[in-house]
């Protein structure tokens, strides 16, 4: 039998609301991995991409890569891909080449790549290429093309990518690939890039994004707490495939509390009661509902409330009698065409294209990183 284990998307040196125990949640999830895979005894480590949160790391988000090697002890080979975030801009290297002897990056510069290697006398062949933009939807293509003409007969197929997928990420425009385009006769597809866990069957095997290994933005935490975080161990018998969740355990709580305003206090009390205790202090998102809301009352009793109680909350006001947008459903229209249409310059339309992106997915931080840098390049100029 040959064992590995799949993750992805670990963002090393992400500081959610940039706070400096974010940034070690991110660490200690990593950590925590480490020993999970040296219990599980793995033969190859498979990591698909956005290792790092940025192409230039900290030497923070550096030193966490290097203790989760230094665990590791090279009991198991290590390949990737980069993925979006760690992919370095125009021409520059990689920050994974300073471990270039311990991990085996696959497919940088547009073309895929495979290597060969024999675990107890099975072979077995992974293969990757690094993740591609949309504008080079081409490229991509062509190489999946090329990948799925590959014949294994009886090596242990395993494909590493970082892209989203159309069947996963309904919204035209913030997907890569069609399912129908990827390459069918591998055993498994390791994929990176979606921040939910995914399976599915596919061609001759598995597709399985591990997810991210922390709620990294707000709409993660419905699948958090539906399916767990964490990485996925993979076992490889005859031509059978069995993938099998390994769970994170000591994930920071995010809790999502909705109040009333009109029963502000006692909804406020349940949820001090709620999060009372908590060892590791939560994140909580607040949004309050109601009419005539006094906003500053609002922030000041959550504030009093919840301070000391809780990492950090956000707080969402929705009034009443705001007007909410229609319900739509994806795949109705194209939001990209939309924004296009109303803008006038093609300009201003990317740009709010991507605050849209991050927006929607709550992802404040890259939403102002966008804006500030607009006004460094338009405004201030
Ligand atoms: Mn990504």
């Amino acid at each position: 039998m040959v064992r590995i284990a799949h993750l992805a998307d670990t963002h090393l040196g992400y500081k959610q609301y940039n706070l400096d125990e974010r940034e070690k949640d991110i660490y200690d999830a990593l950590e925590e991995i480490s020993d999970k895979i040296l219990e599980e005894r793995v033969d190859i480590v498979v990591h698909s991409g956005d290792l790092f949160d940025s192409s230039r790391p900290t030497p923070q988000a550096y030193r966490a890569f290097k203790n989760f090697l230094k665990k590791l002890d090279g009991k198991a080979k290590i390949f990737s891909v980069l993925g979006d975030h760690d992919r370095p801009k125009s021409r520059g290297i990689a920050p994974h080449i300073l471990f270039e002897d311990q991990i085996h990056i696959l497919g940088v510069g547009g073309s895929a790549q495979q290597q060969q290697l024999n675990i107890g006398g099975r072979d077995v062949v992974v293969a990757g290429l690094s993740n591609l933009t949309r504008s080079y939807r081409v490229v991509l293509v062509e190489e999946l093309k090329k990948l799925s003409t590959l014949k294994f007969d009886g090596k242990i197929s395993i494909l590493l990518l970082h892209e989203g997928i159309d069947k996963f990420l309904p919204f035209e425009g913030s997907f890569e690939l069609y399912m129908d385009e990827l390459p069918k006769n591998f055993n498994y597809l390791a994929m990176g890039h979606l921040h939910t866990r995914i399976r599915a069957s596919f061609g001759k095997g598995e597709l399985a994004y591990p997810g991210s290994t922390e709620v990294l933005r707000r709409d993660e935490i419905v699948s958090w707490q539906k399916n767990g975080k964490g990485f996925y161990i993979v076992d490889f018998e005859h031509d059978d495939v069995k993938v099998r969740n390994v769970n994170i355990e000591g994930i920071r709580l995010q809790i999502e509390a909705r109040l009333n305003y009109a029963r502000f206090d006692s909804e406020i009390e349940s949820l001090v009661k709620q999060v009372e205790g908590i060892e590791k202090q939560p994140i909580i998102h607040v949004l309050v509902e109601g009419k005539n809301i006094d906003r500053q009352n609002v922030h000041q009793t959550l504030t009093s409330a919840l301070t000391g109680r809780s990492l950090t909350f956000r707080q969402e006001i929705v009034e009443e009698n705001e007007q909410r947008l229609p319900d739509l459903k994806p795949g109705s229209f194209q939001v990209n065409k939309v924004i296009q249409d109303y803008f006038d310059d093609e300009n201003t339309a990317g740009i709010a294209l991507e605050l849209w992106n991050h927006l929607r997915h709550k992802d404040i931080d890259e939403a102002k990183k966008v804006a500030e840098q607009y006004f460094q390049k338009e405004v201030k100029q």
